[in-house]
């Protein structure tokens, strides 16, 4: 008997499952290798036995950047980014992640432990009491709640499917201490996954649609392309170089579309951008919205006579949501479908022989792009001391050229505005940055997503004040060992560093510590750190850092009048007229 009873019990525990076991059967069933996060209750469990399970689980230093890792890491995989949190303070961490994934849309899942349900709908004060589905609800795409093992499956189902189905966004899912303790009959349980088929159906366009836009761009006398991110996120990199060429269309990229074809090529309009907004007849959009960041496709940016006036063009947007034309100017022909079966239905209606834009709006292009870039070339040029923006801008810019296949992160304000415009990339889905909303934080975040994700070399080009929000998180990267060299570009300050406060007393709100020495903190976890005041010395610490593949970072030090208030926007700051 007694050697029976061991094996009884064996058998038992074998024939039970937990909702711990659930959920990580469930991502894993769904191809998620890799888990974002922070653990704590009610999730601590979790973390362990995912890791355990052979599920990659990083642990951040603050939820807000594993949040970031995870949303980004959705953008480049089309797979959703999984990001997991404790309870109410960790959750509200997790969120502004979860808000910036929507925004952007990108596909990210926010998994959070919440507390018990019974207290918290009574408001009875339990431990981190937070009604969590109701605060993420406004700010997700989809949210979830799971309060049976049996219903995992569902829920994670229904998640992947809302985050990357038709316009990617974040989507919450809720998950109740209780849960992941249930215990339920192993076979029920693996029968209750879910293994979901097609999550991002593809959504071919109407005929009739492609048509209609096709005519409308053969008639253009003028016409241009924007790609937007939502071109990129695409991976339909072929068939957007191959429209852009076949068609001889100028284009412009937008910010995280620049390499999908390369930056220097002869098509790109993106040093005439004053130039061909306003002078444009037609503009197609491919996955590329007229919010903000193309000032909303009217007023002085477009040749409109003022600030809200309509500039004359017509619009063609490609783009994978039917609500999103007309939301700023009058659409005259949207394409609506996922960016690739569009892309390939315009390319199939173009065929061979269409005929090249006039040569008369070619060589006006070619003509301003010619000034503008050989006056950039005169001030990259120049060697000023102490270091300014162009001065080390001129350096990264050489560098990434020589390692095309970087990952290149950029936040800041003249930090992200100067590096845009002055370093080329040459391959798609390369640079990822602050996106739709100018966010800060998301430095370290990407850093990490982007080295786990793609293996590659990441650079990271950072203002001081946009580094400050994520810094902790250098311990992660040397943690994990991660071949990320971070450049910071030291003003001294928020946009500058030589703001003073009129009364005396604390120092002006844009300014920090002077001369602060940020290349100790990756010595503090074992990384290189290396203090710059020179091109050259900038140079061989990046050429080292790729070298050496080790966690560096690199405090170059510019001269802290040369930004200028709020980088490139400063049409967008209302001011104080009294100072
Ligand atoms: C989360 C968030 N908080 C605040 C801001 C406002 N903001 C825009 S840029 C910026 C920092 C600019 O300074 P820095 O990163 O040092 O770049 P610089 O212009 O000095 O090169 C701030 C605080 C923001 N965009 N996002
Ligand atoms: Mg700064």
């Amino acid at each position: 008997m007694g050697t029976v009873e061991p094996q009884v019990a064996a058998d038992a525990q074998a024939a039970v499952t937990d909702g711990f076991q659930l959920v990580i059967d469930a991502l894993k069933l769904n191809g998620i290798d890799t888990i974002y996060g922070l653990p704590g209750i009610p999730i601590t469990d979790l973390t362990r036995r995912a890791q355990a399970e052979g599920l990659r689980v990083l642990s951040f230093r603050h939820e807000q950047s594993a949040g970031y890792a995870a949303s980004i890491a959705g953008y480049l995989t089309r797979k959703p980014g999984i990001c997991l949190t404790v309870s109410a303070p960790g959750f509200l961490n997790g969120l502004n992640a979860l808000a910036h994934a929507t925004t952007n849309c990108f596909p990210m899942i926010l998994i959070s432990g919440s507390s018990e349900r019974e207290i918290v709908d009574l408001q009875q004060g339990d431990y981190e009491e937070m009604d969590q589905l109701a605060i993420a609800k406004p700010l997700a795409k989809a949210a979830f709640r799971v309060l049976h093992a049996e219903d995992i499956g569902v829920g994670i189902a229904r998640a992947i499917r809302a985050a990357v189905s038709g316009r990617p966004g974040g989507v919450y899912l809720d998950l109740p201490a209780k849960l992941f303790a249930q215990g339920i009959d192993a076979a029920a349980g693996r029968g209750s996954l879910i293994k979901v088929v097609d999550p991002a159906p593809r959504q071919i366009p109407a005929p009739d649609a492609v048509k209609r836009a096709l005519d409308l761009l053969k008639g253009a006398k003028k016409p241009l392309i924007i790609l937007g991110k939502g071109a990129a996120y695409a991976q339909a990199d072929a068939d957007i170089r191959a429209l852009v060429e076949k068609t001889g269309i100028p284009y412009l990229p937008m910010s995280m579309a620049k390499g999908l074809l390369p930056d220097t090529h002869a098509q790109s309009a993106s040093a005439a951008r004053s130039y061909v907004l306003p002078e444009a007849d037609v503009v197609m959009l491919i996955g590329a919205r007229l919010n903000w960041l193309l000032s909303h496709g009217k007023g002085k940016t477009w040749g409109g006579k003022s600030h809200k006036d309509w500039g004359g063009q017509k619009f063609i947007q490609v783009d994978i949501s039917p609500t999103e034309a007309d939301s700023n100017v009058r659409v005259d022909a949207p394409v609506v479908g996922d960016i690739g079966s569009c892309v390939s239905a315009l390319l199939a209606g173009i065929g061979s022989g269409w005929p090249k834009p006039p040569a008369e709006w070619l060589n006006a292009i070619a003509e301003r792009k010619a000034k503008n870039i050989a006056k950039m070339a005169e001030t990259l040029a120049q060697n000023p001391s102490p270091m300014n923006f162009h001065s080390a801008l001129a350096v990264v810019r050489d560098i990434v050229r020589a390692n095309p296949a970087a990952m290149f992160v950029n936040e800041g304000a003249n930090a992200l505005d100067f590096t845009r415009s002055i370093v080329d990339m040459f391959e798609p889905r390369k640079r990822i940055d602050v996106g739709t909303w100018g966010i800060m934080g998301v430095g370290m975040g990407y850093c990490v997503a982007a080295a786990v994700v793609t293996r590659q070399q990441v650079i990271a080009i950072e203002g001081d004040s946009a580094f400050g929000f994520s810094g902790m998180d250098v311990e992660t990267i040397c943690r994990y060992n991660l071949p990320v060299c971070v450049v910071i570009l030291n003003n001294n300050g928020v946009y500058k560093g030589t703001d003073v406060n009129p009364r005396g007393g604390d120092v002006a709100p844009t300014v920090f510590v002077k001369d602060a020495r940020y290349e100790k903190l990756m010595q503090a976890f074992g990384g290189v750190g290396v203090y710059a005041t020179t091109p050259a010395e900038l140079r061989k610490g990046m050429d080292d850092a790729i070298r050496s593949r080790k966690p560096t970072l690199i405090n170059a030090v510019i001269d802290e009048t040369a930004g200028t208030e709020s980088g490139r926007i400063t049409s967008l700051n209302p001011s104080a007229k009294k100072k």
